[in-house]
């Protein structure tokens, strides 16, 4: 199986060329849930270690449906098939045009949350056009066990209210986070989302992503985030879908007029440049721009008589 792996702020994207499983020619989301439902040690065994790493993010490379589209990709993690993925886009289209797949300019990829555009800008900055995004539920508050108890502190509820978006993926976002949002705390601020993340799907709402928000660093900047993925790694870029879910709820509080852009930093410093402009449906259609640095081209190799060939088991 041949791979080439790049970063996105920071955040690892498997490309994979060829070797996968046949998935047919259907819609993109069925072939995703066809991958989700039938193919979980495949998914492991390219995106868990030792073959992956914590936070892998694997494109898997599938014949487009729609014609005008360069290709067709279905984004995973260790745990789950995602809808869409920002980094992974910009990784993609690095990836693409290295290998001299695309070339500078505009093209299309379909996933199975719908078409989205890149824009090559050069070797390594490129703007992804997401799929339409917007607020599902404003203002739900939730009870987890405060960040004192979390930390081992103490036992104390604490109430958290925050937004639930759909930006290609689900996502629960607090703003402001009730724990500080610098990479010193990461134990804490992974703790908080999952049990966040716990708490609003015991409310029977979908969400497979959770944010936190904080100040940023730079002045420059509108805020910094942390953001928990469904295998439980933090993302370390500031999430493609994640600020597409964020700009649709700053579009609906009248926060962030249209066209107006802002910086989104992740919880490692690395950043997105963002904006938004009006959707069909009455959503947001988001504009992020990243950086993608290619970092290797393996060849995997799966030997039968690996105890861990499909990942090491969680
Ligand atoms: O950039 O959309 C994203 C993303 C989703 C999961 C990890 N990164």
């Amino acid at each position: 199986m041949h791979v080439i792996d790049s970063h996105t702020g920071g955040e690892p994207t498997r490309v994979i060329l060829n070797g996968g499983p046949d998935l047919g020619s259907g819609l993109l989301e069925v072939r995703a849930m066809l991958l989700d439902d039938m193919h979980r040690d495949f998914c492991r065994s390219v995106s868990a270690e030792p073959r992956g790493q914590v936070a892998m993010v694997c494109a898997l490379l599938v014949p487009p449906v729609d014609p005008r589209c360069v290709t067709g990709v279905i984004f995973f993690d260790a745990d789950a098939v995602l809808g869409m993925c920002g980094h992974g886009t910009i990784g993609l289209a690095v990836t693409l045009l290295r290998l001299g797949r695309i070339g500078i300019g505009h093209h299309l990829i379909e996933t199975p949350a719908g078409v989205v555009g890149v824009h090559v800008a050069d070797a390594h900055t490129v703007t992804v056009t997401n799929v339409e995004s917007r607020r599902i539920h404003q203002r739900v508050t939730v009870a987890i066990a405060g960040a004192g108890a979390i930390a081992g502190a103490g036992a104390v509820t604490e109430h958290i209210t925050g937004d639930v978006a759909y930006g290609g993926n689900y996502f629960f976002l607090v703003d402001p986070s009730p724990v500080p949002v610098i990479a010193t705390n990461i134990r804490q601020l992974t703790d908080m989302c999952i049990a966040l993340r716990e708490a609003v799907q015991a409310q029977g709402i979908n969400v497979d992503h959770v944010i936190l928000h904080g100040p940023a660093t730079d002045p420059a900047a509108h805020s910094r985030n942390f953001v928990l993925c469904p295998d439980d790694a933090y993302d370390r870029s500031a999430c493609g879908t994640g600020c597409s879910a964020r700009l649709a709820c700053l579009a609906a509080d009248g926060h962030l007029a249209e066209g107006a852009e802002i910086i989104q930093e992740s919880i490692i410093g690395s950043t997105y440049r963002l904006s938004w402009r009006e959707g069909k449906n009455g959503g947001v259609i988001p504009s992020i721009t990243g950086q993608a640095h290619v970092m290797a081209e393996s060849t995997l190799i799966f030997d039968p008589a690996d105890p861990f060939r499909n990942g090491i088991p969680t």
